[in-house]
C-alpha cells in the first residue's frame, strides 16, 4: 500500500509543479521538468528580441472596437469573467499568520511543505553562489560609487564619475528630482550593508553620512524621492544602529547621538513647505531645501508622489513624539483618497493640489499610483491605524473591478490569463495597451495581503516578459507584444516581487527566476566601474547612469533572495521593506501615539497608568532650532498644537538611547 501511496504522491506533486511551470513555459527546477507547456495566452506571443520596436508611445485601443485578448473588454462582457472576487481580509487589527505571516520574520516556522518536497531542486551550493554573486553585485557598485563619485550623489559607471544636480538644466527633472547634492547614493545603500552583515563599512558609512552630508543646500527636489531614498533611509539605519537585539551584527556606533534622527528631522522640516499654502493638503510635488516650495513650481502632482509619505513621516513622528509629519502627511492621503470617483471608487494618477481636478485620468498600478496602494497597506502594518487597512480594502476591491481583466482564476478556466491595465478612473474604460515596469512590485504586495495565487500568476506574466528580453521594458504593449518605451534603470520590483513570492511558497522555481535575473544583470549591465542602465532591452546599449535604487533595492532583494539564514528572516523580528527597500522593524513602539500621553493638557499618565514626567521648560534642549526656524510649520494652519523636538521626550517615548 504504501508504494501505491508513494506513487500518487509523486503524480500530484508533479501536476502540481506543472501548474506552476506552465505560467513560464518551462522554466523550473532542474529535475526534467524542462517540458514546454501549450501556452493559450500571450507569452508563447511575444515578439522575437530581434523583431522591430514598436512607437514611442503605443496605441490606444484596436481600431475596430472590441476584439483580440479579452484584456481589451471591460470586465463583466460575455467574453471574460465577471469581476473576480476579493478573497475574503482579516477583520482590521486582526494579524494572525495567514494574513500578516509573510512580513518577514514574523512566523518562526519550519520548512513548510513545498520547500520539503522540492528542497533538492535548487542545490545549497548554487544558492550560496547566487548569493555570494548578489553580494559581489552590490560591492562592485558600492566600492565603485565610493571611489570615483562620493560625495557626489550617483556614480556614472561608464565613465567612472560622479553625478550631481543638473543646476544648468533646472528643468531635467529626470536628475533634479531626485539628486539634492546628499551623497544620495552613500545614503540609500545604508542598511543593504547591514542586512549584508557588513558592520565595518556600515560604521564607517553611518560615520561619513554623519559628518559629510549636509541638507542645507539649494537644491530643489522631489518631496517624495527626498522621503522614500533619503528620509527612509535615515530612519531604518537609525534603528538598526539602536536595536539592543544587533541581529545583523554589532552595527552600533560609538558615541552615536542619534544623530541620523535629528538629519532625518532636519530634512523633514525642510520638506514641509510643501504642505504649507495648499488648498486641498496635497503636498506640493517639490521644494527647494533651503528656501521652500519655488514660485514657478507646479500645482500638479502624481498620486503616488503625494500619497506615499505616511510610512516615512510616521515613523519619524512617532520616534520624535512630533505629530507633524504624520498629520501632514495622512492629511494628504486622505484627500486623495476623497478624490476618488464615487462610481469606480478608482484614483486618477495626477491631481491639481489646489484645485483637487484630476488633471490625469488614468488609474493603473504602475507609474503615479502604485506606492500610494502600498502604503495604505504597509501603513497600516507598521502603525495598526483601522482607516489605513480600510482605504486599503476598498481600493484593492476596486482594483479587482476595474483594472482586473482575463479570467478568473490564475491556473485555469477559460480566457486569457489575468492582467492589471490602464483604465479611466471615472468610467474604467480601458486607456492604453500598455503596462510598466512599476506594476511588477504589485505581486509583492499580493503576497502581504495573502492573495498569493494571483500574485504568482501576475509575476509570471512579468517574468515572461524579463525572459524573452533579459530585463524589463519600461513600458510593454501587451497587445502589440513588444516593448513601448525600450528603458531599463536597474528597476528593483520583479526582483521584490519574486523575493517575497519565495518567502510565500519556498517554491525553488522563484530562486531560479533571481538566478536569471541576476545573471542577465552581469551579463547586460556591468559595465567598467559598476552595472548601467539599460537604453534598449533589445539592443542592449547602454546608458552611464546607476540609480541609487540598484543598491538600496535591486541588490538586497536579490542577496535576500538567496540567503535563507538571513536574520531578516531569522530574527524573530518582523521586518517590513519600504517603497525604497529599507527595512523598519515591526514594534509596538510605532503602534502607540506618543503625543496623545506626553502632551496633553491633563497628561501626567500614560496608557498603563504609570506617571510620565512632563520636563520643565528648562529641561528642554531643542534640536535644530536654528536651521529651521523659518520654515516650522504654523499651528493654525495645521489645527494641531505644534510640538518643538525634545531630547528627553525622544529618551523617553522610544527608549533608544
Ligand atoms: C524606487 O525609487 C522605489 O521603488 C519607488 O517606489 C519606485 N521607483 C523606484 C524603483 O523603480
Amino acid at each position: 500500500m504504501q508504494w501505491r501511496a508513494l506513487v500518487l504522491g509523486l503524480v500530484l506533486l508533479r501536476l502540481g509543479l506543472h501548474g506552476v511551470l506552465w505560467l513560464v513555459f518551462g522554466l523550473g527546477p532542474s529535475m526534467g521538468f524542462y517540458q514546454r507547456f501549450p501556452l493559450s495566452f500571450g507569452f508563447q506571443r511575444l515578439r522575437s528580441p530581434d523583431g522591430p520596436a514598436s512607437p514611442a508611445s503605443g496605441p490606444v485601443g484596436r481600431p475596430g472596437g472590441l476584439s483580440g485578448p479579452s484584456w481589451l473588454q471591460p470586465p463583466g462582457t460575455a467574453a471574460t469573467q465577471s469581476p473576480r472576487k476579493v478573497p475574503r481580509r482579516p477583520e482590521p487589527g486582526v494579524c494572525g499568520p495567514a494574513h500578516w505571516g509573510y512580513v518577514l520574520g514574523g512566523r518562526d516556522r519550519g520548512p513548510d511543505e513545498y520547500e520539503k518536497r522540492y528542497s533538492g531542486a535548487f542545490p545549497p551550493q548554487l544558492r550560496a553562489q547566487m548569493r555570494d554573486l548578489a553580494r559581489g553585485m552590490f560591492v562592485f557598485g558600492y566600492d565603485n560609487y565610493m571611489a570615483h563619485a562620493f560625495p557626489q550623489d550617483e556614480l556614472n559607471p561608464i565613465h567612472c564619475r560622479g553625478r550631481g544636480p543638473d543646476r544648468g538644466d533646472p528643468s531635467n527633472l529626470n536628475i533634479n528630482d531626485v539628486l539634492g547634492n546628499y551623497s544620495l547614493t552613500l545614503v540609500d545603500a545604508l542598511d543593504t550593508l547591514a542586512v549584508m552583515g557588513n558592520s565595518s563599512e556600515f560604521q564607517k558609512a553611518v560615520k561619513l553620512v554623519i559628518n559629510t552630508v549636509s541638507f542645507d543646500k539649494d537644491s530643489t527636489v522631489q518631496v517624495f524621492e527626498a522621503t522614500i531614498r533619503v528620509l527612509g533611509s535615515l530612519l531604518s539605519a537609525h534603528r538598526i544602529i539602536t536595536d539592543s537585539k544587533q541581529p545583523f551584527g554589532d552595527m552600533t556606533i560609538k558615541d552615536y547621538d542619534n544623530e541620523l534622527l535629528y538629519m532625518a528631522h532636519d530634512l523633514a522640516v525642510r520638506l514641509l513647505p510643501a504642505f504649507e499654502n495648499t488648498k486641498t493638503g496635497i503636498p506640493y510635488p517639490r521644494v527647494n531645501l533651503k528656501t521652500g516650495v519655488p514660485p514657478d513650481t507646479n500645482n500638479e502632482t502624481c498620486t503616488a508622489g503625494a500619497g506615499s509619505l505616511l510610512v516615512e513621516f510616521g515613523i519619524l513622528s512617532r520616534l520624535l513624539g512630533d505629530s507633524t509629519f504624520e498629520w501632514v502627511a495622512r492629511r494628504a492621503v486622505k484627500a486623495l483618497w476623497n478624490l476618488r470617483s464615487n462610481d469606480t471608487g478608482l484614483l486618477g494618477n495626477v491631481v491639481n493640489i489646489q484645485t483637487g481636478h484630476w488633471v490625469g485620468k488614468q488609474s493603473g498600478l504602475g507609474a503615479g499610483l502604485d506606492s500610494f496602494y502600498e502604503y495604505l497597506l504597509k501603513s497600516y502594518i507598521l502603525f495598526g491605524e483601522k482607516e489605513d487597512l480600510e482605504m486599503f480594502n476598498a481600493a484593492y476591491q476596486s482594483i479587482q473591478n476595474y483594472l482586473r481583466r482575463g479570467r478568473e482564476a490564475c491556473n485555469e478556466g477559460e480566457g486569457d490569463p489575468p492582467l492589471y491595465v490602464n483604465v479611466n478612473m471615472f468610467s474604467g474604460q480601458l486607456m492604453n495597451t500598455w503596462i510598466d515596469s512599476l506594476q511588477a512590485f504589485f505581486p509583492g504586495l499580493q503576497v502581504l495581503i495573502g492573495d498569493v495565487e494571483d500574485a504568482i500568476c501576475l509575476h509570471a506574466f512579468y517574468y515572461a516578459i524579463w525572459k524573452r528580453y533579459g530585463a524589463l521594458p519600461e513600458r510593454y504593449n501587451w497587445q502589440l507584444q513588444a516593448p513601448d518605451v525600450l528603458f531599463y534603470p536597474l528597476r528593483p520590483e520583479l526582483v521584490e516581487s519574486t523575493y517575497l513570492l519565495y518567502q510565500a511558497t519556498k517554491n525553488p522555481f522563484y530562486l531560479h527566476v533571481g538566478m536569471d535575473i541576476l545573471q542577465s544583470l552581469e551579463k547586460y549591465t556591468k559595465v567598467k566601474c559598476g552595472y548601467a542602465t539599460l537604453h534598449h532591452v533589445i539592443d542592449k546599449s547602454t546608458e552611464d547612469r546607476m540609480e541609487s535604487f540598484f543598491l538600496s533595492e535591486t541588490c538586497k532583494y536579490l542577496y535576500l533572495l538567496f540567503d535563507e539564514d538571513n536574520p531578516v528572516h531569522k530574527s524573530g523580528t518582523r521586518y517590513m521593506f519600504t517603497t525604497e527597500g529599507h527595512i523598519v522593524s515591526v514594534d509596538e513602539h510605532l503602534r502607540e501615539l506618543p503625543w496623545k500621553e506626553f502632551f496633553s493638557e491633563e497628561g501626567g499618565q500614560d496608557q498603563g497608568g504609570k506617571s510620565v514626567h512632563r520636563p520643565q521648560p528648562h529641561e528642554l534642549k531643542v534640536i535644530n532650532s536654528s536651521s529651521n526656524c523659518n520654515r516650522v510649520p504654523d499651528e493654525r494652519r495645521y489645527s494641531l498644537p505644534l510640538k518643538s523636538i525634545y531630547m528627553r521626550q525622544i529618551d523617553q517615548m522610544v527608549g533608544l538611547i
